[in-house]
């Protein structure tokens, strides 16, 4: 093949992107609570050994994409849209007022808001630092951020406490940090408790988003069980205001079943938000798109999700790869995984009413009988019977890859 000229790239993408059919419409795609990060879209391929590989892009871009997609929600960091220096200033109060004007333009809501209490020096020692300045600044620009929420309509606050924990072992007391770590979620709560009162809306859901590795050697509370032992610790003033923001492959990086954790969180009914993603065990936060990985087990969380009635946010929680360009990230990247979250989403729907998944799953609950006082009875009664558990995972096989409907290959 000859080179192909830059000029025919774009139309060379889009025709095999028609080619692999199977793309929802943008009505179709807004059904579901699919949520888009400012900061997914925005980001510019920049890593610690990579430059950026694509321009910056502005909150309008991104939520007229989204709108023209058909991903109904937008969410953002505080820091993603308003510069550091603006928060809590008329410059802040500017720029809010034109998201407002963008995002209802657009038919866009805003659903989430979080905090950047990560990457800018001030939080060099956390935002539960020792020095109690920082600390007092960290309650304001929580409590900033949940007053950003009620402007723009948002139901979620989301903290990802990644910078909580040390490089060096030594200076930190665990409990300490905790504690003041504690201080500012209840001065958010606070707030928001405050500012639902003042304007006549509901309080927010404040989801904690557990991560095990990263940017901290150390994580004071890597993962989501961990999460919810700090909820339930008596620390938090309160605590039904606050639950989980899982994110699919922070679990996995620890070398969890997210399928698990998802059941313990839902189990302590603190399921609140749920960031959607891919990548690999006990690696670096990766964040590929969804099912690009693992769309087995992405078939059995969804399964698990729909059968409990989940019906919170699925946030698009993802970096686009370097190699996609600043208009590939639009035309192919959030419409692919939108349409592949859609397709496992409905695929899980299949799984659910499927007879011989049904049967198999009413059968084993049934049991063989057997003599529960007789333990040789009840091997022998169930023998048989347990080879069912090795069915339905080839039958969830099938129903990933089509074979269910009898797509066959000649050999
Ligand atoms: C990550 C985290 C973030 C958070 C975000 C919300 O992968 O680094 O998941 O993307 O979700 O900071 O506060
Ligand atoms: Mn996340
Ligand atoms: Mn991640």
């Amino acid at each position: 093949m000859a080179p192909i000229p830059v000029s025919q790239q774009q139309s060379l993408v889009e025709r095999l992107l028609g080619a692999c059919g199977g793309a929802y419409t943008p009505a179709q795609r807004r059904k579901y609570f699919l949520t888009g990060p400012q900061w997914a879209a925005a980001y510019e391929g920049n890593a610690l050994f990579h430059a950026p590989t694509r321009t910056p892009v502005g909150f309008e871009t991104v939520i007229e994409q989204y709108a023209r997609i058909g991903i109904g929600h937008w969410t953002t960091h505080d820091t993603d849209v308003i510069p550091t220096d603006a928060i809590g200033t008329a410059r802040q109060d500017e720029i809010v007022a034109a998201i407002g004007k963008t995002l209802q333009a657009n038919g866009v809501a805003c659903s989430m808001v979080t905090t950047e209490t990560f990457h800018h020096p001030v939080w060099a020692a956390s935002p539960a630092a020792e020095a109690p300045e920082v600390r007092a600044y960290a309650a304001t620009r929580l409590a900033n951020t949940v007053r950003i929420g009620h402007e723009l309509g948002a139901s979620y606050v989301v903290y990802w406490p990644g910078s909580l924990g040390y490089q060096i072992q030594g200076a930190i007391e665990e409990t300490q940090t905790l504690q003041w770590f504690a201080d500012g979620m209840n001065a958010a709560c606070e707030a928001d408790i405050a500012t639902a009162k003042a304007t006549g809306r509901p309080t927010m859901k404040h989801c904690l988003e557990a991560k095990p590795f990263e940017p901290q050697a150390e994580i004071l509370l890597p993962t989501s069980d961990a999460m919810l032992a700090f909820i339930f610790s008596g620390l938090l003033k309160h605590p039904d205001m606050v639950g989980l923001n899982p994110e699919y492959l922070h679990e996995l990086m620890w070398g969890a079943a997210p399928r698990a954790a998802l059941a313990r969180a839902l189990m302590c009914k603190k399921l609140f938000h749920f960031d959607i993603n891919d990548g690999y065990r006990l690696k670096h936060d990766v964040d590929i798109a969804v099912g690009l990985v693992n769309p087995l087990d992405w078939l059995n969380v969804l399964v698990l999700l729909r059968s409990h009635g989940y019906n919170g946010p699925f946030n698009l929680d993802y970096k686009p790869p370097r190699t996609t360009s600043n208009w590939g990230v639009f035309a192919v990247s959030f419409t692919t995984a939108v349409d592949r979250f859609i397709t496992l989403w409905e695929m899980a729907g299949e799984a659910m009413e499927d007879a011989v998944i049904r049967e198999a799953t009413n059968a084993l609950k049934a049991g063989g009988g057997g003599d529960p006082r007789d333990v040789s009875s009840l091997v022998a009664a169930n023998k048989e019977l347990l080879t069912l558990h090795e069915l339905i995972a080839h039958r969830l096989f099938q129903i990933l890859v089509g074979a269910h409907r009898g797509r066959t290959y000649s050999v």
